[in-house]
This record gives C-alpha cells, sequence and structure tokens, in this order.
C-alpha cells in the first residue's frame, strides 16, 4: 500500500517521479478536499506558501511528516506542529546561489533602469537614440548593506566582491567569520541604512523582522538608494513603502516578494515606475528547483519511515 500524500500544487513528472510507486498523492485545498483524502494524509508535501496550522493539522488525523519545499516555513505553524509530534523539514543551503543572483538581478535592474529601459525601447517612442535619458547609478564601487547575514546573506557580499563594493552587513548577531572570510563590516541598522547605496533584505520572516523597514527606516535611506527584498514581504510596511517612492525617499525599490502575495492588481504599488517586481523567482531555476525538490523529497520519505529528516526544522 502507497504511502497517502498531500501537496497543495499539482506536481511536475520530475518531482512526481522522485516520489515514485511508493506515494500516492493527492491534492489539498484548504476547503474541499475530499475527507477521506484527509483522513488517510500520512504525509504533507508543501509546495508554496499555504497557512499550515494547528487547524489544518487536526483535519489530517494520521500526518507524520511536513515537508516544505524551500527554506523560509514561516506559513507553517511549528509549534503546533511539535505539540503533535510531527516533524517539519526544509531545505536550506541548496537555495543560496540561486536567491543571492536573483538579489543581484534585482539590485541591478533597479539602479539600471532596465525594466522602464526595456519597456521603452519596445515602445512607439524610441525612434531616435538619446544619450540624456534613463541615467542610474553605479553600481561598481558602491556600499551594500545587506540586512540579514546568513546563507543567502554571505553569498550575496561574494558577489558583491566582484563588484567591487563596500558590504556593511546587519545581523541580530555579529558574524565574525564572515567579517574575516568576506571582509565585511558589522553596522546598526541605522548606520547601514544612512550609508549604503543599496540595501538589500536577506532575513528570515519572524515576529522580530515583521515591518523591519517602515518608515522611519526609509526615511533614513539615501535619496538615490535601491532596495531590494528577496526575503518576505512582510519585512517591509508597503504603506510605508509606497509613500517613500511616491515622494522619492529612494531611487527605487525591486521585490521578488510581497505581502500579500501576489498583490491585489490594482494596488498603487505596481503603478509606480520607480518599482521593479517579480513574481517571487528567487529560487527559481532549474537545477536549484530539482535539488530542492529531492530534499523535499527525501525529507518526506523520510519522515514516512519514521526516519529522522535530513533537515528538520528547529
Ligand atoms: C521557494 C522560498 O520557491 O525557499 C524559500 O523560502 O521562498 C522559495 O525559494 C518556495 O518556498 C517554493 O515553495
Amino acid at each position: 500500500m502507497p504511502y497517502q500524500i498531500v501537496t497543495n500544487t499539482p506536481l511536475s513528472d520530475e518531482i512526481m517521479a522522485m516520489l515514485g510507486d511508493e506515494c500516492q498523492v493527492h491534492l489539498w485545498a484548504a476547503t474541499g478536499t475530499p475527507p477521506a483524502v484527509l483522513q488517510a494524509a500520512e504525509g504533507f508535501f508543501v509546495y508554496g506558501h499555504p497557512k499550515i496550522n494547528g487547524a489544518v493539522m487536526d483535519t489530517m488525523p494520521h500526518l507524520r511528516v511536513i515537508s516544505n519545499f524551500g527554506v523560509g516555513v514561516d506559513h507553517i505553524h511549528l509549534q503546533e506542529a511539535k505539540a503533535r509530534g510531527i516533524p517539519v523539514g526544509n531545505t536550506p543551503n541548496l537555495v543560496d546561489g540561486a536567491t543571492a543572483d536573483m538579489t543581484f538581478a534585482l539590485l541591478m535592474a533597479g539602479a539600471r533602469n532596465l525594466i522602464i529601459g526595456d519597456h521603452f525601447a519596445r515602445g512607439p517612442e524610441f525612434l531616435k537614440y538619446d544619450p540624456n535619458i534613463l541615467h542610474g547609478y553605479d553600481v561598481f564601487g558602491g556600499t551594500l548593506g545587506i540586512i540579514g547575514m546568513g546563507n543567502i546573506g554571505r553569498e550575496v557580499a561574494r558577489r558583491a566582491k566582484g563588484f567591487d563594493m563596500k558590504v556593511l552587513y546587519h545581523n541580530r548577531r555579529r558574524n565574525p567569520q564572515a567579517e574575516a572570510e568576506l571582509g565585511v563590516t558589522y553596522a546598526t541598522l541605522p548606520d547601514l541604512l544612512q550609508q549604503a547605496d543599496f540595501v538589500t533584505l536577506n532575513v528570515p520572516m519572524t515576529p522580530e523582522t515583521r515591518h523591519l523597514i517602515g518608515r522611519e527606516q526609509l526615511r533614513m535611506m539615501k535619496p538615490t538608494a535601491v532596495l531590494v527584498n528577496v526575503a518576505r514581504g512582510g519585512v517591509i510596511d508597503h504603506d510605508a513603502l509606497l509613500e517613500a517612492l511616491q515622494e522619492r525617499w529612494i531611487y527605487c525599490a525591486a521585490l521578488d516578494v510581497t505581502e500579500p502575495e501576489p498583490l491585489p492588481r490594482d494596488h498603487p504599488l505596481l503603478k509606480l515606475e520607480n518599482l521593479v517586481i517579480a513574481p517571487h523567482l528567487g529560487s527559481a531555476t532549474r537545477q536549484t528547483r530539482r535539488r530542492m525538490a529531492q530534499r523535499a523529497v527525501d525529507n518526506l520519505k523520510a519522515g514516512l519511515r519514521g526516519e529522522p529528516l535530513i533537515n528538520p526544522v528547529a
């Protein structure tokens, strides 16, 4: 009898092949999942960011493992899982390079007006080269402020070295190893915000990081600064960001994540030219997603067999 699995997103053939005959997969929806599927569910393969709280767990009395496809687990209520003895697995380390690449892609798109430039170059107004338009800011040689010097933050710092950037970082705790290895300098949050030409958010979503960047922080930043968020939307207060971009407190923001995600289609942020936005593509490369898929499958199977997960979330 195969293991009974639920997942919130239809899975690719590649992931289905990794799950193999050992697992029978059913689609879970917050409401409307057939009671028989919930009763039988032994493993939850979480792909995306559905809210998995205690009430959801209680609908699946035989659940033995929650395997999250991704590193951030802010959408899963960990204490509720622990209280029910359900191990939760995630995919740390595997997303670092791709997410750091995306951080730089957004930073450069913002600083060099790549998206507005793309629209202009396709549009009816571009009939003659004009050297006076769309001057951005040098990325090379600038000061980068990394908020969150974890695995992804370190990868961002490594890339910044290639751009001859001075790197400041802010973190809950100082990271002497990163300082020694990467030549990064610790700064308080206000100091970082005041000095950085580019600020990247590379922190997990926790109660402490909710609205870490609000009006007060945006006011501290340089009017030429680019703010990049590849973490979670909730790290920035979006009302404050809207005001900051409309009133040009900063040069631009480049967001891979928002809250809610996606933003309502008529959200005023989406109308701004000084906003670059992507649909949460941080880890979205074929190679990275394949590695993440394999780890999520391995965590899932370990939990189903009653073995320790490869990456249990503490
Ligand atoms: C994933 C992410 O794409 O790893 C994370 O925390 O946000 C993304 O890289 C996402 O979790 C897919 O399930």
